[in-house]
């Protein structure tokens, strides 16, 4: 990987919040005391009630917890939006850009927010929601995916939302697993042109795990079915509600959300996160690694499925007073100009993407970007996957012209906001590096099969050696889950699931999962999910999924096929399996590469050998490694021999 150093543009240096001497100063600070550091940095919440004790954390399993700001009490929704009414008010907050430029587009000030927020907190509340409730959000990139959220907040309800490309069956699975009685749709989406029928599969959905109320807001106006006693129309029952509700105070660790995020085992595990914690971190790394100043014109191209759009484009930026850009549709349509002629349409300072937009981009030429004027661009951001070089290269020197700095931000569902990301004005740059650790944040890597602890330029899985505010503090309904998939591998640490490289300046390079979990354009996808959708497929007898390397897509799916006996492995079924996991899962789980195989490599005690798995998708087929183990070693010879040109 190239080590070539971009150093703090001077500009920048001088007039950044945090310059490189007041991030040694703070970080060091925000480990020896971080009693003083965080009372500090938690007076940019508005707090009902003081909190008394900063943190009540154990790692152990005997007495495991995590708490911070104990005692305190706050509303997350006042803080994104009553606090502002009397300053800016009428100051844009969210400018929502629609999926066709043509279409007319929708601004909604503080004030209009805030009107919208408080009437839908009073459809939820005449629809029968209590605080604690848990409400299944499933809205495409519409303003009012934004309102429905923090109106839950504003009431003490548990938003869940699920990413509106996710299937009828994965919808079920998550509402049936955080026991929802309602659930937050639109008749249809709209991405890149097409519709996408949410009511539809929420119907679908409703049929295996039935819920009481169905709140459908109406976006393209096609047709959908109605369920008389149990579907209401969004516009009809605000029309009947007050723009008037009182915040519900909430107890810092009083749950703010559940997201459903894929692990290496089982399925996906419903992650928590409570309030104070989150508001006081995803505040603090907005302002921090966007060096955010209010006026500014900000956008997160994230989805507010994923939790860069729960953190990112709903919570920090609003908390912090923020003007921004919220996205419908796709990079690629109607063209592949479409980013940065929003950008100049809504004049964009600070842009915050995935790089696999980016890759996708990059491969279509630079004549789409540079014959647009992108002059209002600041500062670029990166999240989701590691950003090659080469894709960062052509970010910083042909979207961002050289003048603007990359904040390339590592950071999980898990862990609420960006943990290892450069800041703006105080850390040189190395293209396909997070660099260093926020304030408060202790990464360590540590030998993965001894768990020791590395010490200086080392390579590792990544570890936190301590707690911070935004850390998730359960998975929904099983906290043993919780403390076994994240706490127990190397005791005393919060593992990641990643791993990563520390050179000999202390910068941190994420190398990726080492875990079971792939990440395809981004987005996290369990081996484990694709592997049970095809196996409840009647005539696949056994399944094994492994990353594949991706150009565009960062990291694709390659899935290993085991037909039942007397079952003709055809082309045919091989499309139909993709399909089918399309069906079961959703669009984004789509299989790259289905290899049929007769048998799969197994230890003698039944394991599956990844390794070897992994080494046939990756084409490195040159050194299986150790293969004294397989109970069948012909087996390999056969995948070997009938893998599938890609
Ligand atoms: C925010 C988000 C988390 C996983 C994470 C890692 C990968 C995210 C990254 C990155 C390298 C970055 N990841 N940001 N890898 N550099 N800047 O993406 O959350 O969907 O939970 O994914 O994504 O592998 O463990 P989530």
């Amino acid at each position: 990987m190239s080590e070539e150093l971009f150093p703090v543009p001077g500009e920048w240096a001088a007039s950044a919040k945090i310059n490189a001497s007041a991030y040694d100063e703070r970080y060091a600070r925000s480990i020896s005391d971080p009693e003083g550091f965080w009372r500090e940095e938690s007076q940019r919440i508005d707090w009902i009630k003081p909190w008394e004790t900063l943190k009540d954390v154990s790692y152990n399993e005997a007495d495991f917890r995590i708490g911070w700001f104990m005692g305190g009490k706050l509303n997350i929704c006042a803080n994104a939006l009553d606090r502002h009414l009397e300053t800016r008010g009428d100051t844009p907050a969210i400018i929502w850009e629609p999926d066709h430029p043509d279409t007319p587009g929708r601004t909604l000030t503080y004030r209009d927010l805030h009107t919208e927020v408080c009437t839908f907190a009073n459809v939820l509340k005449a629809n029968g929601v209590n605080k604690g409730d848990r409400v299944t959000i499933y809205l495409p990139m519409v303003p009012e995916a934004a309102i429905a959220m923090l109106a839950c907040a504003r009431i003490g309800a548990v938003h869940s939302v699920v990413f509106a490309g996710f299937s009828p069956d994965a919808l079920a699975g998550r509402i049936e697993d955080c026991q929802s009685n309602i659930v937050i749709t639109a008749d249809e989406g709209l991405r890149g042109g097409k519709k996408v029928p949410l009511k539809a599969n929420v119907d679908a959905a409703l049929e295996k795990t039935p819920a009481d109320t169905v709140i459908v807001y109406r976006h393209t106006g096609g047709s959908v079915g109605f369920v008389e006693g149990r579907d209401v129309w969004w516009h009809d029952a605000a029309a009947n509600a007050s723009p008037e509700c009182a915040a519900e105070a909430m107890d810092a660790e009083d749950p703010l959300f559940i997201l459903y995020t894929s692990g290496s085992t089982g399925k996906p595990k419903g992650v928590m996160h409570t309030t104070g914690g989150y508001a006081v971190w995803t505040s603090m790394t907005h302002e921090y690694v966007f060096d955010y100043r209010p006026g500014q014109v900000y956008w997160c191209a994230a989805d507010v499925g994923w939790v860069t759009g729960h953190s990112y484009v709903v919570y920090a930026p609003l908390i912090n007073g923020a003007t921004q850009v919220m996205f419908e549709g796709v990079p690629n349509y109607p063209d592949v100009s479409r980013f940065w002629n929003v950008v100049d349409k809504h004049k964009v300072e600070i842009f915050y993407a995935a790089p696999t937009a980016l890759r996708a981009l990059m491969r279509e030429g630079d004549d789409w970007v540079t014959k647009t004027d992108r002059s209002s661009l600041r500062l670029l951001g990166s999240v989701g996957e590691p950003i090659n070089p080469e894709a960062w290269d052509w970010y910083h020197r042909v979207v961002g012209e050289r003048r603007c700095p990359i904040v390339d931000t590592w950071w999980q569902t898990e862990t609420g906001g960006a943990m290892i990301t450069p800041l703006p004005g105080a850390t040189d740059l190395k293209p396909g590096s997070a660099s260093k650790p926020m304030f408060g944040v202790q990464p360590a890597l540590v030998d993965p099969e001894k768990g020791t602890l590395l010490k200086g330029a080392a390579s590792g899985a990544l570890v936190i050696t301590d707690s911070w505010p935004g850390q998730m503090r359960t998975v929904y309904g099983d906290h043993d889950r919780f403390f076994q998939t994240y706490f127990s591998q190397y005791p005393g640490y919060y593992f990641t699931g990643d791993g990563c490289r520390r050179d000999e300046d202390g910068y941190y390079w994420i190398t990726g999962r080492i875990d079971d979990v792939i990440n395809v354009s981004g987005h996290r996808m369990g081996t484990a999910e694709v592997e049970s959708a095809l196996v409840e497929h009647p005539l696949v007898s056994e399944a094994a999924v492994v990353g594949m390397p991706h150009d565009v897509k960062g990291q694709g799916i390659y899935a290993y096929v085991t037909t039942n006996a007397g079952t003709e492995d055809s082309e045919e079924l091989r499309k139909e399996l993709v399909q089918w996991v399309r069906k079961e899962i959703g669009p984004i789980a789509t299989p790259d590469v289905v290899q049929f195989a007769p048998g799969l490599p197994k230890t003698r005690s039944g394991k599956i050998m990844r390794r070897i798995l992994r080494k046939i998708a990756e084409n490195d087929t040159g050194n299986l490694g150790d293969t004294s183990t397989l109970a069948d070693p012909g087996v390999v010879d056969d995948l070997l021999a009938n893998r599938p040109r890609t």
